[in-house]
């Protein structure tokens, strides 16, 4: 018998919140978690399907369900990767919690995707600051079985390998790719504005903020743009980006990013809320409508 996986967290200590790293990679202790546990994954599994209804890409919808994911129980690894395996050849993998950046990119450049074991407590329903069970499976998995998407991911792994080796600097511009496309992104589908990013999925107040708060800019899709745009951790965004398709991802994510990093070394950083010239600006026409500036 091995030992049960632990719960790792964030530590409150008088410096405030601390993160704590892991690298373990754990069986999924299916048996182990309790009624409370199920019944949280059902809460927010019912409570996100029906807020994320013509909200949240159909590719998303279409996948979960292919997945079986439903509410009557947390689901098995075991079995999503069996679904997983044959579509695009990732794995998930069992982990602890918050993973060491460099772990993190390895597994992803594997075609592993790490998933935190642990769901949230009932207290923390509304929000949590790390990824737990339903961040990871609700939110992150259903679009690893889209070919494109599951080569993006697989790509940002190998870039972010890659920037560790170059600079702190490059890292941080990398990061605000998948914090501003896997996270928090927006697609343009024919039907409008639609959420595919785990960040906004997975929460009930950002799956609404996103799309009809007047507050936030919608910018369409760029890359240097997004590497140099800061985000913020604590609250909604202040800027999500739009990509026109999954396959504009992995076309930007085709060349070599250190010509790149080098210009961008050179550029000063954009804060979160801000609007450039030249930006493609997404508005709510009428009715419920999207349209970009200049494609009108
Ligand atoms: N670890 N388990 C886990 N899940 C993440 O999403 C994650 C991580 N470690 C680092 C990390 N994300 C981010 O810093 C990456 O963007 C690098
Ligand atoms: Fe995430």
């Amino acid at each position: 018998m091995s030992a049960e996986p632990r719960r790792v967290e964030h530590q409150q200590t008088d410096k405030g919140y601390v993160p704590v790293y892991t690298t373990a990679v754990v069986e999924q202790p299916w048996s182990s978690y309790s009624k409370d546990d199920h019944a949280t994954w059902a809460t927010l599994f019912r409570r996100q399907r029906e807020i994320l209804r013509g909200r949240a890409s159909r590719e998303f919808i279409a996948n979960q369900e292919r997945f079986g994911m439903s509410a009557d129980a947390i689901p098995r690894y075991e079995e999503l990767n069996a679904v997983l395996g044959k579509a695009t050849g990732w794995q998930l993998v069992g982990v602890e919690g918050l993973l060491p950046e460099l772990t993190f990119f390895d597994h992803l450049a594997n075609r592993r995707f790490p998933v935190t074991w642990w769901i949230r407590r009932p207290d923390q329903i509304d929000y949590i600051a790390e990824p737990d069970l339903f961040h990871d499976l609700f939110g992150h998995v259903p679009l690893l079985l889209n070919p494109i998407f599951a080569d993006y991911m697989q790509a940002y792994g190998r870039g972010g390998v890659k920037a560790h080796g170059i600079s702190a600097e490059a890292l941080v511009n990398l990061t605000r790719l998948y914090w501003y496309t896997v996270e928090f992104g927006l697609i343009r589908e024919a039907d409008g504005l639609r959420i595919y990013g785990s960040g906004i999925v997975s929460s009930k107040g950002e799956s609404i903020h996103c799309l009809e708060s007047p507050a936030p800019n919608r910018i369409g899709f760029d890359l240097e743009r997004i590497m140099r745009t800061r985000y913020r951790i604590d609250t909604y965004q202040k800027t999500y980006f739009v990509i026109d398709s999954y396959e504009q991802l992995i076309e930007a994510t085709l060349p070599d990013f250190t010509p790149l990093y080098e210009r961008l070394a050179t550029q000063a950083s954009i804060p979160a809320g801000e609007v450039l010239d030249g930006d493609r600006v997404f508005h709510r026409g009428t009715g419920e409508g999207w349209s970009g500036e200049g494609d009108v």
